[in-house]
């Protein structure tokens, strides 16, 4: 029940209880979208993987249907590990995955619909020839593993990529590039498609086309087809456990892809989330002409605390995901628009202002499944002396939370929330400036305050986020459902997930407030929007269908 589980979600995906990780082999298929995903049926901790499977038709209320493959031949005795979903021209899906081999080598191994006909495709059968790719000679067999979605290039040939590490003695993380006629008998281009010293295994990557204009996906074998495009490689880092991404130029004739920015923290590139997001995958949905994300967010409460669920582990609400056309360097994400269909009892409050150290109670809202949209009209800084010992200050979200106060912030709102304040989530806007690079807008969210329970890992999360002079809006929409608060600032140019777990702040006790911390600025909130969220009933299919 809901008061057993205060921390269950209600409209994000998880399983009825035990351990996942990973989405895998995501598409849409005959009217259904189709989500398999690393789960472990038996406890909820990682192990004895196979692939969960769930289908639904608005990405939100998922059918649950039995796993599509378990660990059952020599090449994926020890997991049937991540992977991914390819449409052949014909339409037909195959499903391309790691297994861990008998001898514990990481093998790529192919599965097909045992019914092409069956839109819930229940039965997949693995090809005889398996596995259909191993390590080349002189690569590590146990860091090789996570095809992606295969693509054509403008001869015909597929290709496809798999993670790996090529460090002889220290790490780079590496996409490995194979190619196909027929997609049966697979070739090592005997290079990678592109690698990064220092960055760690890569898991999961992910590379696909997308529009310089416009909002619309683009099916993973699209070139340029007379709109140009440009390709995004997303990798997991194995080692700094969160997933990156870089926009670049692909050129199928060399089979060269080069990124356009090289600077970044890690070489690799950008961040989709600066919360808990990873090993994330995403697809071309034909239906709407999108491309959706999806991603693992991991719990952040005990190993123990999980035991005592029963489950672990959420995938993040789907996303849509496109280039900004303004930068040309960067991704934004929003929410699928299917989520506003959960929208209920629409409040909205407009002009609050919000004087240096105040709060303000929205004492009419109550409840854990919500979806915010805020706006702050931007205060003007350019009025404000910037006192010298300002210039370099320290903006790291995890050592200044919500309640540290600045001249130029922290101001927000605060989530799963006591009246008293005594729990909470805040989600804050903050600036910081410098001669070198002007004003900086930081968005975070600080878990510090998010339980009274100790033993959960508070960490609080956070980065720049990018707003342009003629901006006179900050905006927030957030997601709050029980256990995971999901932000998008400024329209999807910053995106972070958190989770947390209130022991108060549950249910109908659950409440929000706005505040601004900062000493000087003048901060008004042009409008907040507060909508309770549904419940999506997860259901196996056959229950579904009788009901
Ligand atoms: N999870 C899978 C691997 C992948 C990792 C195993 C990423 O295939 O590399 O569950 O979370």
């Amino acid at each position: 029940t809901v008061v057993d589980q205060p921390h269950r979600t209600r409209f994000h995906f998880q399983p009825q209880k035990n351990w996942m990780n990973d989405p895998n082999g995501l598409m849409y298929y005959k009217g259904y979208y189709h989500l398999f995903y690393q789960y472990n049926p038996t406890a909820p901790t990682w192990g004895n993987i196979v692939w969960g499977h769930a289908v639904s038709t608005d990405l939100l209320r998922w059918h649950y249907l039995e796993p599509a493959m378990k660990g059952d031949h020599w090449y994926d005795e020890r997991g049937v590990w991540s992977g991914s979903a390819t449409l052949l021209e014909d339409g037909s899906p195959v499903l391309l995955y790691t297994g861990e081999s008998v001898n514990m080598t990481q093998v790529q191994n192919m599965a097909i619909p045992a019914n092409k006909s069956d839109p819930l495709l229940l039965h997949w059968l693995k090809v005889p020839h398996n596995p259909v790719l191993v390590a080349p000679p002189g690569y590590n067999a146990s860091e090789f593993r996570d095809p992606t979605t295969a693509w054509q290039g403008s001869d015909g040939m597929w290709r496809l990529l798999v993670g790996a590490n090529t460090g002889i003695r220290g790490i780079v993380g590496t996409a490995l590039l194979f190619k196909s006629k027929d997609f049966y008998k697979w070739q090592f281009a005997n290079r990678p498609l592109h690698s990064v010293a220092g960055t760690g295994m890569w898991e999961c990557p992910d590379f696909y086309p997308v529009l310089t204009e416009g909002m619309n996906g683009l099916e993973v074998s699209s070139e340029n087809g007379g709109s140009p495009v440009k390709h995004v490689l997303k990798i997991s880092s194995d080692d700094l456990k969160h997933d990156y991404y870089s926009v670049g130029v692909y050129n199928s004739e060399t089979d060269t892809y080069e990124p356009a920015i090289h600077r970044l923290d890690t070489g690799i590139g950008l961040r989709y989330d600066y919360g808990k997001f990873y090993a994330s995958k995403s697809f071309f949905d034909p239906s709407t002409n999108r491309r959706i994300l999806l991603g693992w967010s991991n719990e952040s409460d005990s190993i123990q605390d999980d035991i005592t669920k029963g489950w672990s582990s959420i995938q993040a609400i789907p996303r849509k995901v496109w280039l900004d056309s303004v930068s040309r360097t960067d991704l934004l994400q929003w929410p699928v628009e299917e989520v506003e269909s959960l929208r209920q009892n629409r409040l909205v409050k407009e002009n609050i202002v919000l004087p240096p150290g105040s709060t303000y109670h929205l004492s009419e809202v109550m409840g854990s499944q919500l979806d915010i949209e805020l706006l702050f009209l931007k205060p003007n800084l350019t009025q404000e002396p910037i006192p010298p010992e300002l210039l370099a200050q320290n903006v790291a979200c995890s050592t200044s939370g919500a309640s540290v106060r600045g001249i130029y912030g922290p101001f927000g709102i605060s989530v799963l929330a006591t009246p008293n304040l005594e729990e909470h989530t805040a989600v804050f806007f903050s600036f910081v400036h410098s001669r070198r690079t002007g004003w900086k807008t930081i968005v975070c969210s600080d878990q510090s305050r998010s339980s009274l329970d100790n033993d959960i890992d508070m960490t609080s999360y956070g980065s720049f986020v990018r707003v342009y002079d003629n901006e006179d809006l900050l905006s927030l929409r957030i997601l709050v459902d029980h256990s995971v608060v999901e932000t998008f600032a400024q329209g999807g140019r910053t995106v972070i997930t958190s989770r947390v777990y209130p022991q108060r702040a549950v249910n109908d006790f659950a409440t929000i407030h706005l505040f601004n911390n900062s000493t000087r600025l003048h901060v008004v909130s042009q409008s907040v929007t507060v909508w309770n969220m549904e419940s999506v009933q997860l259901s196996s299919f056959t229950t579904a269908t009788e009901t």
